[in-house]
């Protein structure tokens, strides 16, 4: 039984909460958030331990697992696509290096688990875009894509050689109101909520009909947690596992939003991020995830849309920001 885990990345969008979820389970004392980040204090270090840790630094990855006893991580430590195009090298070496930092440390210190995310963006032009299959051709054209890419293959390399049980879902865009999005191509659909209402309006850096696959996090964070938790002997898949909620464009989010805020406004100015968008899948076939552990999704657009709406308009009234 896994007991005692470890969070890297821990300040970030999912991380934020998914460390509160793990401390539900777990108890607050036996999950230890870490990140690079000093910012990430704030945001979770009042319900538990937090501890900076550059994941770059294998020596103080091994510390940490040994300081803590621990045998279950969560690696969320990450850059994302957008920054990923500004910052290759930084994206390819965190990404890359960094994963191999934990596997490794995990290996030699008795680690039982991992759970360790790819994303959709390890699928690329030439993949088929519409209900993309589990078992696919994987050439992305994004830097962050190909280092997702790898690190599933590390990870299975990591599993057949060394015995290891690392898992993984390729997360589709999340949407969330705790934590704002930390430089992928899919936040405009985090962004769009938070300036439907602070501001009425929204000025889109994709396209109007720019069809992408999107979860909200309750889902995720499900998800996440099924896997982790999944029995070992189901699964046939591992490191790479689809994972789907609903797709949509900007123009449906738009649309949502009218619903309920009948004046709000978008305009679209394309930016960078339009190629990356354009090179990633409509939608997702995540039949291996439903056969394997269950997974089902329980949020759809307009479910999303309402509760996103509540949950920023209630904290904007109040003038506060985030936390657990
Ligand atoms: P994020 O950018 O919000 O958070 C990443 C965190 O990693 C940040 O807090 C950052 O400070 C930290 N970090 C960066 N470099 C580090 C280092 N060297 N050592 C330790 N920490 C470091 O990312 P996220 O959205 O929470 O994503 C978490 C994981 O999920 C990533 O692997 C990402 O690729 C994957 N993913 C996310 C999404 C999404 O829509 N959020 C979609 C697909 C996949
Ligand atoms: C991004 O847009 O980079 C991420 C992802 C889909 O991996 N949200």
């Amino acid at each position: 039984m896994i007991s005692r885990i470890l969070v890297t990345g821990a300040g970030g969008q999912i991380g934020s909460e998914l460390t509160c979820a793990l401390r539900a389970i777990y108890g607050n004392d036996n999950v230890i958030a870490t990140d690079l980040s000093e910012n990430a204090r704030a945001k979770i270090a009042a319900d538990g331990p937090f501890e900076l840790l550059d994941v770059m630094q294998k020596n103080n990855v091994e510390a940490m697992i040994k300081k803590h006893g621990i045998d279950g991580i969560f690696h969320l430590a990450a850059i994302l696509s957008a920054v990923g195009e500004q910052k290759p090298n930084l994206a390819w070496n965190i990404n890359i290096q960094g994963a191999m930092n934990v596997f490794d440390a995990a290996r030699d210190n008795g680690v039982k688990r991992i759970f360790a995310p790819s994303s959709m963006a390890v699928f690329g032009p030439t993949t088929p875009f519409d209900n993309t299959p589990q078992d696919t051709i994987l050439q992305p054209t994004t830097i962050y894509g190909m280092t997702k890419v790898i690190d599933e293959l590390i990870g299975k390399y990591y599993i057949q050689r060394y015995g290891m049980d690392i898992r993984g879902v390729r997360y589709p865009g999340i949407i969330s109101n705790a934590t704002l999005p930390g430089g992928g191509t899919t936040d405009y659909a985090v962004q769009i909520y938070y300036d439907a209402v602070k501001y009425g309006k929204y000025e889109c850096f994709l396209k109007e009909d720019t069809m992408l696959p999107m979860m909200y996090m309750p889902d995720c964070l499900k998800g996440t947690l099924d896997l982790f938790h999944a029995k070992r002997e189901r699964l046939i898949h591992n490191t790479d596992f689809n994972l789907a909620a609903f797709s949509v464009t900007p123009k449906d989010i738009y649309m949502s939003i009218k619903k309920y805020m009948p004046d709000f406004e978008i305009t679209y100015k394309p930016d960078f991020r339009q190629a990356i968008a354009d090179s990633w899948p409509n939608s997702i076939d995540d039949s291996s995830a439903r056969a394997e552990w269950d997974w089902k999704p329980s949020f759809d657009l307009d479910a999303m849309t309402l509760d996103m709406l509540k949950v920023i308009g209630e904290r904007y009234k109040r003038g506060l920001i985030v936390n657990c």
